[in-house]
């Protein structure tokens, strides 16, 4: 009788300590960040992903692996536009003719669902992050200031966040479309503000067009912005809000 205890006994220490090690072999899994982040830089749904480490030149390089480098025009080049980054290297901007052209690049077309993320460090609160299309209404996708806060506009309507960003520190603004027939402004985008959805302080809805982006212009980054920015993804597809988080981890964004 006792023996026969004695073996149950043994039967559940055993068993517990097997549950036991699972469950911390998941927490060290999750704590590496393997599960969620690193993926998301060989997603092949990553179209476009300029980290901006280069330290001379004018050639941006894409890191998706589609081979969509950029060039800096505007004078503005990595031997004076070089600054200390968010995750190694960042590319400063004057805000007045200095930009990045992805040349033959034309986004996330049409209504495709899309993510767009970057770092950004500015006092000042105009200039874009990204954009691309026709410039005809809603068929423009232009990531940007909008009345001094951050927001995305189809050309017809607009959509931005409560909190001011321009404060000289560094801050990851991301913009998703989610999958739908008809994308607008008021039902299918999210913006996310250092990682967590933002508050929404305005949405113009009396002139709201469909996202339908055309494909005249190359994709365009950080036009008219004075301030740095850093690691801009598009993805052709609609991050989570987990992998959003994500991109802002700093376990992530030391490697
Ligand atoms: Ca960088």
């Amino acid at each position: 009788m006792g023996s026969r205890l004695f073996r149950l006994f043994l039967v559940v220490l055993t068993v517990g300590l097997v549950g036991v090690g699972a469950v911390s072999g998941l927490a060290e899994a999750v704590a590496a960040g393997d599960g969620g982040a690193r993926v998301l830089d060989t997603d092949p749904n990553l179209a476009g992903w300029w980290q901006f480490d280069e330290v001379s030149g004018i050639a941006a390089a894409d890191s998706s692996g589609y081979g969509r480098d950029g060039v800096l025009k505007g004078g503005l080049s990595f031997d004076k536009g070089s600054v200390a980054g968010r995750a190694g290297g960042a590319l400063l901007l004057d805000g007045k003719d200095d930009l990045v052209e992805i040349t033959g690049y034309k986004g996330v077309g049409g209504s495709a669902a899309r993510t767009i993320a970057a770092w950004i460090k500015t006092k000042s609160s105009s200039g874009e992050i990204v954009s691309w299309g026709t410039d005809d209404f809603g068929q423009m996708w232009t990531m940007t200031f909008i009345r001094r806060y951050m927001g995305v506009t189809p050309n017809g309507g607009y959509f931005y966040m409560k909190d001011a960003i321009s404060d000289e520190q560094w801050h990851h603004v991301a913009a998703v479309v989610a999958e739908a027939e008809w994308p607008n402004l008021h039902d299918d985008v999210t913006l996310y503000k250092d990682g967590v959805i933002a508050e929404i302080h305005d949405i113009g809805l009396l002139d709201l067009w469909p996202i339908v982006t055309g494909s005249d212009l190359d994709v365009r980054i950080g036009m008219g912005l004075r301030g740095a920015i850093d690691d801009i993804r598009i993805y052709d597809r609609a991050l989570t809000k987990e992998e959003v988080l994500a991109l802002t981890s700093e376990k992530y964004i030391s490697n």
